[in-house]
């Protein structure tokens, strides 16, 4: 059998790990999906609609570090870049594949289905490259090993998506195979002199401050730099405190852990040990409004050290050409200790009373009994909406996982993503936690946890309408129509799944439903907890009343 273009594309992905790839079928990409299954190390995942299937393969790159997802033009791949461009925001390397038309249609005149009806097909490759770190469109066999590699090698070296367009009669095109070796993983030398001159500014920076305090941002975990930074954190023996965006990214059992800063919404204390540092580092932070609190919790000036993933600006100066992971772990071999933060202060986590069994359920009886769920080897993906209020208050234990899409914050975000997650992380026990106005944006990709038999536990969280957006600013339009959410379990299996749909309206039914979650490891298992429309989270109403004062603010004069 001659080796074609997509064989080359299979064997490329297969080499950076990837067990599966995400697809939707459109005549643009038939002929490729097939040259994807010629490869036995990947499988082809079915999903229902190409949003859902963008952000599958965000959820399969949080587990699997890097994933693909497969779909055809523009009717297709337009819905896809609404979760590139979240794979973008949340720093993730998902490769988007679209078929395009067939290469003698380029430039003669044709003009074809799936299309704006014009006779030019670079708008979605334009459109791509707003999302992406780089977009090639494969019309020619000859350019396409060079084009695939390119795009992977650049989407995993910046941990951003990236796309590639595939003439749709290109993908049997004969191709060369690809060579061994790890040219898909190489990355820039660091410069060294910066990186020194880095470090010694840093020292310098240091050695009058006592005061101390490690602040854990949401890039770190892209920057593969987790570890460095426990390495410094042990190093210093100071606080260390989490940004919300990047809670379950440093482990809460460390000694020094000191909970999430988020202003007014975060844990009791972090807000006081940061803001009266005489020096807080940094690691990778996203400081927009949302984490900032409306602007009104974010550190800076003369105390702060910015450590980013491509460079450190401290003491006046900013320097660059090295990654985090070798800043801190350099660091943390000759930084001086500073436990004074460390010893004045201490952590514990809030510890929520059971109801009595036969109350109506409440928003902390559901949240107290999902925190007594997470192991060391659970992943808790949290939705857009009171659900990101109901994690922070959850204790993690080392090695779980918090999934959460605070950057670009999409509701409807988590059902595939969990799905993804599950595909890619089948032993870790998967939990959801999604508000029921997220849910009836993406509800169909439960459907496909019903189909690859995922045991994803989903907490369908009833309290009829958009609690979030009342709290930032209510009106008519945060109400939804109530569905039978656990009923659609039984749509989902049509006779043929495992899926399981039940309901809790006390504390007593939750456990109950909980028990048979766990007991169904052949489907996923939806449990619709009813919850009071006006029950959430404390932290929500402050953090709402900051938000909404932030977009509030008129016009400035100009
Ligand atoms: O628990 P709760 O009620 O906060 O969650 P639920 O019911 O899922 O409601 C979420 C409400 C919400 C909206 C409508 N949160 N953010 N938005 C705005 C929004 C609209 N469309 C998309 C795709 N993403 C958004 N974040």
């Amino acid at each position: 059998m001659s080796f074609t273009v997509g064989m080359y594309l299979a064997e490329r992905l297969a080499r950076i790990g990837l067990k599966h790839h995400f697809a939707v079928a459109g005549d643009y990409n038939l002929a490729l999906l097939d040259q994807l299954l010629t490869n036995s190390a990947m499988r082809q995942v079915y999903c229902c609609n190409e949003l859902n299937c963008g952000f599958a393969a965000e959820g399969y790159a949080r587990a699997n570090g890097a994933a693909a997802a497969v779909v055809t033009f523009s009717v297709g791949a337009i819905s896809a870049l609404n979760a590139i461009g979240g794979a973008y925001a949340e720093n993730l390397p998902v490769i988007l594949i679209s078929g395009a038309p067939n290469s003698n249609d380029h430039g003669t005149g044709h003009v074809l289905h799936h299309t704006t009806g014009g006779t030019e097909y670079s708008y979605q490759i334009e459109m791509a490259r707003r999302l992406t770190c780089a977009a090639e469109s494969i019309t020619d066999a000859a350019s396409a090993p060079a084009k695939i590699d390119h795009v992977i090698r650049t989407a995993l070296r910046e941990s951003k998506p990236a796309y590639l367009e595939i003439a749709c009669n290109l993908a049997t095109a004969a191709c060369v195979r690809p060579g061994p070796g790890s040219a898909l993983f190489s990355s820039p030398e660091p410069d060294e002199t910066s990186l020194r001159a880095a470090l010694d500014a840093t020292l310098d920076w240091l050695k009058p401050r006592e005061r101390v305090v490690l602040l854990v941002g949401s890039r770190l975990r892209a920057a593969r730099s987790a570890e460095a930074a426990i390495a410094l954190a042990d190093r210093l023996g100071c606080a260390v405190t989490v940004m919300a965006a990047a809670k379950g990214d440093f482990p809460e059992q460390h000694p020094g852990f000191r909970g999430v800063y988020w202003g007014e919404a975060g844990d009791p204390g972090a807000r006081e040990l940061v803001e009266t540092a005489d020096g807080v580092i940094c690691l990778a932070p996203v400081f927009n409004d949302y984490a900032t609190v409306g602007w009104t919790a974010w550190p800076k000036g003369k105390t702060v050290l910015l450590a980013d993933p491509d460079g450190v600006t401290v003491g006046g100066m900013a320097f660059g050409g090295f990654g985090l992971g070798r800043f801190l772990a350099e660091l943390a071999e000759r930084a001086p200790p500073r436990p004074a933060t460390a010893r004045e202060t201490g952590f514990s986590p809030s510890r929520i009373a059971p109801a009595a069994p036969d109350a109506p359920l409440t928003n902390d009886e559901m949240c107290r009994q999902i925190g007594a769920l997470l192991t060391p080897d659970t992943t808790l993906t949290a939705e857009t909406g009171t659900a990101w209020f109901d994690v922070m208050g959850m204790a993690l234990p080392n090695g779980a996982r918090l999934e959460l899409e605070m950057q670009w914050g999409h509701i409807g975000w988590s059902v595939p993503a969990a799905f993804g997650n599950a595909m890619g992380a089948p032993e870790r026990r998967q939990v959801l936690l999604v508000g029921d106005g997220a849910f009836q944006l993406t509800a169909q990709e439960v459907a496909q946890m019903v189909r690859y038999a995922c045991p994803v536990i989903v907490f369908l969280v009833n309290n009829r309408g958009y609690v979030i957006e009342s709290a930032i600013h209510d009106g008519p339009y945060n109400t939804i129509k109530n569905w039978d959410y656990a009923g659609l379990l039984d749509v989902f299996n049509a006779g043929e799944g495992h899926g399981l749909g039940l309901r809790a309206a006390t504390g007593a039914e939750l456990e109950v439903a909980i028990a048979a979650a766990l007991a169904n490891r052949k489907g996923p298992t939806l449990i619709e907890c009813a919850i009071a429309h006006t029950d959430c989270a404390r932290s929500l109403v402050t953090w709402g009343r900051h938000v909404a004062a932030a977009n509030a603010r008129p016009p400035q004069p100009r």
